[in-house]
């Protein structure tokens, strides 16, 4: 059932995410949220998963502070005036005024720049990739939410690559669009890649490329940004380079990052009105157990429990043995989105059986005791696989072509979608259809436009997608 996951959507994901366990949003903070331990093991699986993929990549950890000195924060000019109004000062050392005000990284560009200057003398030091994961603060004015808009980021995984050429910086792009591909591809998360319009780039980027999902409700979620920096932060922070003609050259950076907003995605597309259901691969429990007692049978179903558990002892695995009635105990694990559950009881043990019940489709069926351990990955396998096909599935639902204004409005703002049009590429014109069908141009495609564009009837440019987002 997922009627109140999909038509009272904000509703779910606000109970969802205290009921399941994974935020306490009591904390006497705006925007700042408590991570209780059910939702910190999704978090960790989810950064595991992300490190292995950058590790995989030739890129390093590191970990750079977390105040940075004004003079550095205020250097690049764009950068400063994007974020200035985000940014939170330390002013104090207990009663006495700083000499120096300390702003809280909203991102680290300014904190790692000038440590990479001193790093990098030749093109042989390059390409240098760094990545890190850390909190950053952003005094977000808009409506804050659990994991989506915050003003503590509590999972700010932040890649930096420093290159000795624009093609090598070009290519690191792709690389990281790669990369984050195969990142949401594993959590089964849908995904629209486009080129933010101008306006919307990343201050003090060349252009920026940003994944986009779509919510049960419609609105689009930018789930992870990739920006080509060019030139510009290293001709502020003198991050220079001899090539391999002796001559000094400034170097070509890009940087890139996701967030909590990633775990936002990946319990919000794939639950329904049970609750979670989770992606096996981040699941802190994969396969849960629920031993179902008779009267003078407990002690067999527990020396059989036992035995099972030694054999799915590859799995994540959790033996459920409150003394509660096993329905309380599927309804506790279904909401908190274990994938699979095994039920065993004198029944099955006779037969020589075991119950297995899917938490995606609540398919429930028995398989023979000896194939146990191929039958449950087989099962988790088809559990990812089927989750992953739903959500691209109701994803691509979603989106539609639109040729006029008023049907980008109704599209978006009545029926809650993403549409997909041509523009002219004018900065003026893509505003005004902004700011007329009241909905905004998310990004370019990398399509070929064909016809005309939607706000001026001059000839089109590009295929836009435009949507409302978080
Ligand atoms: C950069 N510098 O900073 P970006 N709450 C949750 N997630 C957020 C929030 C928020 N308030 N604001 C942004 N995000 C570059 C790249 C280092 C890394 C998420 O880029 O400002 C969004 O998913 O685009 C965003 O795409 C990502 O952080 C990176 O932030």
């Amino acid at each position: 059932m997922r009627e109140r996951w999909k038509n009272n959507f904000s509703e779910w994901y606000n109970e969802i995410i205290e009921r399941a366990e994974i935020l306490d949003v009591r904390y006497p903070v705006k925007g700042v949220y408590v991570w209780y331990p059910y939702g910190f093991k999704i978090r960790r699986h989810v950064v595991e998963l992300i490190r292995s993929i950058l590790d995989a990549t030739g890129h390093e950890e590191a970990l750079f502070p977390l105040l940075i000195p004004e003079h550095e924060f205020a250097k690049e000019a764009k950068h400063i005036a994007g974020f200035e109004d985000e940014v939170y000062w330390v002013t104090h050392g207990g009663l006495e005024p700083l000499k120096v005000k300390l702003a809280l990284r909203p991102t680290s560009e300014t904190a790692i720049y000038p440590i990479f200057a001193l790093w990098i003398r030749s093109h042989a030091d390059m390409p240098l990739k760094i990545y890190q994961v850390v909190n950053t603060f952003r005094y977000e004015t808009k409506h804050t939410r659990p994991l989506i808009r915050l003003r503590e980021i509590t999972t700010f995984k932040e890649a930096h690559t420093a290159h000795a050429s624009a093609e090598d910086a070009e290519r690191q792009v792709r690389e990281a669009i790669e990369c984050y591909k195969r990142f949401f591809d594993t959590l089964g998360v849908p995904y629209i890649i486009s080129r933010r319009p101008d306006w919307d780039k990343f201050p003090g980027a060349e252009y920026t490329m940003a994944f986009d999902t779509i919510f049960p409700d419609g609105r689009t979620l930018q789930i992870a940004t990739v920006h080509n920096l060019g030139q510009n932060f290293s001709r502020t922070f003198e991050i220079t380079f001899e090539n391999p003609q002796g001559e000094q050259e400034y170097a070509y950076q890009t940087c890139y990052g996701i967030s909590d907003r990633v775990i936002a995605a990946l319990l919000a597309l794939h639950g329904d009105d049970s609750g979670l259901c989770l992606m096996p691969e981040v699941a802190p429990i994969q396969v849960v157990v629920i031993p179902i007692w008779f009267k003078d049978k407990k002690e067999l179903v527990d020396s059989e429990v036992e035995k099972l558990m030694e054999e799915l002892s590859d799995f994540r695995v959790h033996v459920d043995s409150r003394d509660i009635r096993p329905g309380a105990k599927y309804y506790d694990w279904e909401l908190r989105g274990v994938p699979l559950r095994v039920e065993l009881g004198p029944r099955d043990i006779e037969r020589g059986e075991v119950t297995l019940v899917r938490r995606d489709t609540g398919e429930r069926f028995s398989v023979p005791r000896g194939e146990l351990k191929e039958r449950v990955q087989e099962t988790l396998n088809a559990i990812a696989a089927n989750l992953k096909e739903r959500a691209w599935r109701e994803m691509e639902s979603r989106i539609h072509s639109a040729q006029s204004i008023e049907e980008i409005r109704s599209l978006v703002v009545e029926k809650g979608g993403v549409v997909k049009t041509t523009w002219c590429g004018r900065e003026e014109c893509g505003k005004s259809i902004e700011d007329s069908a009241d909905v905004d141009i998310l990004g370019i495609l990398e399509e070929a436009a064909q016809g005309t564009c939607v706000g001026c009837g001059e000839k089109a440019e590009n295929v836009i997608i435009m949507g409302r987002s978080y």
